[in-house]
């Protein structure tokens, strides 16, 4: 099966995470971490980095690659594999754009319902310092059908 890859990038404070509303495209209407997809010659940090900067103006000057999962869609023969990076610091001001509309939440305002629903099995793991792998299958209409994740002591590849 042929693996398309994409980055996820979750910046946040001891007490704020910041999502961005995407605006068009897959995942419309819900509210996520920065990412994309990988380009041809990129590196998968530079990728990460890159969306950053473009979907919310703003720099990332470290970031740690804490997950890695991936998604099936019934009908679909592509695997997307999301690779998921933690930000705890970022440079410049956060600005709005075509593609997302950033906002910070508290970790118990984290709106899961309006986020793709495996996000609530791995954010927490991610927002308490953990490392994941994990894999989960959705239908043609983008509705949660099984998969997990779990925790892992070290991230290979
Ligand atoms: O380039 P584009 O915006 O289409 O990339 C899709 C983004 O969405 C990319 O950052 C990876 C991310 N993404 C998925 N599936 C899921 C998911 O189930 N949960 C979350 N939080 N992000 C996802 O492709």
């Amino acid at each position: 099966m042929a693996i398309k890859v994409f980055t996820l990038c979750l910046i946040h404070t001891d007490t704020h995470v910041l999502l961005g509303r995407k605006n068009r495209g897959f995942g419309e209407g819900k509210w996520n971490g920065l990412g994309g997809k990988v380009e041809q010659g990129e590196g998968i940090e530079e990728a990460a980095r890159r969306e950053v900067l473009e979907e919310a103006g703003i720099q990332v000057p470290v970031v740690e690659r804490v997950g890695m999962i991936h998604f099936e869609f019934t009908g679909n023969p592509e695997i997307m594999e999301v690779h998921i990076f933690r930000a705890k610091e970022f440079e410049g001001d956060l600005s709005e754009s075509e593609e997302m509309e950033p906002k910070w939440f508290t970790f118990d305002e984290i709106p899961f319902e309006y986020m793709w629903q495996d996000d609530k099995y791995w954010v927490p793991l991610l927002l308490k310092g953990a490392k994941f792998k994990g894999k989960f299958n959705f239908d043609a209409e983008h509705n949660l059908l099984g998969g997990g994740v779990e925790e892992v002591s070290e991230l290979e590849g």
